[in-house]
């Protein structure tokens, strides 16, 4: 040490010993404020305890509750945690399950919606021919993937081949997601090529009328040759949440695009309704009225139906670059609703899972809500979902790290972070069976659920699973994407390795379980029984979805960052952008 610094420390010493507070300059007179002080507070608190119980518990709990401790990720498998730099051989190899998945298709289907590998056929939604399903989902995925060949065969095809005139009943979100989504996603990474901005807005005009009912939530079908919105008799005509409230980044993205508010208005007005049908606990039951822009009397889940309009809630605010606060007040209600009312521990392991509100009513007509421990694949992009909500919406100071300091997130932030974490966790133990792969529909014990403890060993069980008997439809693995998207997104926002070995995992079972030697991939019936029985059926979301987020898993993070990317719930990037001339309602 220099003499200078040797001098200052001296001072600091003298200067320490001169300058204390009147208190510990007078110890004896400090302890007999404090006596006086600690006297005043039990006194207080005594007082409380005998006439407002509840307030006297929330001044001194927090010394008696533990409280969370922050781990803001699971440790890595004795692995510290890694760049962002990109996994080539592993990379590599999902981009050779795409081309083994797209290369059957297109020689036993090409230009089919649907295709069934081991039958080596195609099908399509309508009588009347295809709407490019398959063809439009996949093709982001190539330009991602730099499968360029692949790129310009697909593009021909929906230069020469791809009609909308198409007379049949089509799924308004499903046409959305997959068909649109894909388009203005392939617009965009193709570097603005025309073709693709020209059939997204044909397919655009021919869906708008869907949405001309009295309240202005959309019909659930369209037939595109006569551009006609179509009831879903099947459920009464109403329309499901998720489907309504799914379709705003496409029109968004396509009113930027095209310049016509007409997108914009449709799509937002469906978000005013829902907001109107004022949601007390921020939960949104999975069906409404496209009559009177009402909520039906009908479940509560993050499962099908209810999944993605949660989702959307917290991508619709991230789309518009966080311009808009009035998703995020209505994601923020909605987060709170989940975690108070659905989010539950597991008996055993205490993991954490998702449950479903089930309304019952009595024979005098009273409701009651039944909590049922069911968990639908589709819950698991929930875990990923939390944690970019978290740091998003739960940021205390704008930017976080990577991952984020407990300090840099509220506390609503922290409890989402720490859930989403956790929900992930949950999701890969649901891989814990014979094949790795995760069944569509878990439930999780829960007391005198009369479930024979030997068939349960673990938290979670196939319900309806019976030996010797075709499985059930919840055993079934249908090539879904939701835990992959989780880990593509934990990745991202953790740099943490152990979620690209997870992938890792579950990509391995793919390969092992799902790929017909022929080509291209399929269902297994039953996740828990090897060999595996396939169901003829490749889905296009495994192509659009699975197989792009396992690669991305494994890219260079700098690819398609998602401070400048917004994914649709069909895994096709729209870049984020500030609205110049539209604002959120309020
Ligand atoms: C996809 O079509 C979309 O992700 C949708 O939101 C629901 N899930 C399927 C894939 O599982």
């Amino acid at each position: 040490m220099s003499g200078d610094g040797l001098r200052q420390r001296k001072k600091d010493a003298k200067a320490k010993k001169t300058s204390g507070t009147p208190a510990t300059k007078y110890p004896e007179i400090s302890s007999i404020k404090s006596s006086i002080l600690l006297f005043i507070a039990m006194f207080t608190i005594g007082f409380l305890a005998l006439y407002s119980p509840k307030v006297a518990w929330r001044l001194i709990s927090p010394y008696f509750t533990p409280q969370p401790v922050w781990e803001p990720v699971p440790p890595s498998r004795g692995v510290s945690a890694v760049d962002f730099s990109a996994d080539v051989p592993k990379r590599e190899a999902t981009v050779e399950a795409f081309k083994h998945a797209w290369l059957a298709y297109e020689r036993d289907a090409m230009g089919d919606d649907e295709y069934h590998p081991i039958s080596h056929k195609g099908s399509n939604l309508s009588e009347s021919g295809g709407i490019g399903y398959t063809v439009v989902d996949s093709i982001d995925t190539m330009f991602m993937m730099h499968l360029d060949e692949e790129a310009q065969r697909a593009r021909e095809w929906i230069a020469t081949e791809l009609s909308f005139d198409r007379e049949g009943k089509f799924n308004t979100f499903e046409t959305t997601i997959r068909v649109l989504g894909g388009l203005l996603s392939a617009y965009h990474l193709s570097g603005n090529d025309p073709l693709y901005l020209e059939k997204a807005k044909d397919l655009a005009d021919r869906i708008l009328p869907v949405f001309d009912t009295p309240s202005g939530l959309p019909l659930s079908m369209v037939n595109l040759a006569q551009r006609k919105g179509i009831s879903d008799v099947d459920n009464r005509g109403f329309v499901s949440t998720a489907e309504a409230a799914t379709l705003q980044l496409e029109f968004k993205y396509l009113s930027l695009l095209t310049d016509e508010e007409i997108y914009w208005e449709k799509a937002e007005k469906v978000m005013e309704v829902i907001k109107g049908s004022h949601l007390t606990t921020g939960l949104a039951s999975i069906f409404m009225n496209p009559e009177d822009g009402r909520f039906v009397l009908s479940a509560i889940r993050l499962g099908s139906r209810g999944d993605s309009y949660y989702e959307y809630l917290l991508k619709q605010y991230i789309q518009t670059n966080l311009s808009e606060p009035v998703y995020r007040v209505m994601y923020d209600d909605a987060m709170n609703g989940v975690l108070t009312h659905l989010v539950q521990k597991s008996q055993k392991a205490g993991l954490t899972y998702t449950s479903e509100l089930i309304p019952e009513r009595s024979m005098g007509g009273e409701i009651s809500w039944r909590l049922t421990p069911k968990q639908d694949h589709l819950v698991c992009f929930f875990g990923g979902s939390l944690m970019l909500g978290a740091i998003t919406t739960g940021s205390a100071t704008g930017k976080v790290s990577v991952p984020p300091r407990a300090d840099e997130l509220t506390e609503q932030g922290k409890r989402d972070w720490l859930a989403g974490v956790e929900l992930i966790e949950t999701c890969m133990r649901t891989h814990d069976t014979a094949t790795g792969l995760s069944p569509e529909i878990v439930h999780f014990r829960i007391p005198n659920d009369g479930i024979d403890g030997s068939g349960a060993a673990q938290d979670w069980y196939i319900k309806g699973a019976r030996p010797g008997e075709f499985p059930p439809y919840d055993a079934r693995y249908i090539l879904r994407p939701e835990t992959v998207e989780s880990l593509f997104i934990a990745f991202r926002l953790t740099g943490n390795r152990l979620y690209r070995d997870y992938g890792w995992a579950i990509f391995e079972s793919i390969q092992k379980y799902c790929r017909i030697e022929s080509g291209g991939y399929a269902s297994v019936v039953n996740v828990d029984e090897v060999p595996v029985r396939h169901e003829d059926k490749m889905e296009t979301f495994f192509m659009s979805e699975t197989l792009k987020y396992l690669y991305l898993l494994f890219e260079d993070a700098n690819v398609l960052p998602l401070s400048q990317y917004v994914f649709n719930t069909e895994a096709h990037p729209f870049p984020i952008f500030h609205p110049s001339i539209r604002t959120g309602f309020s």
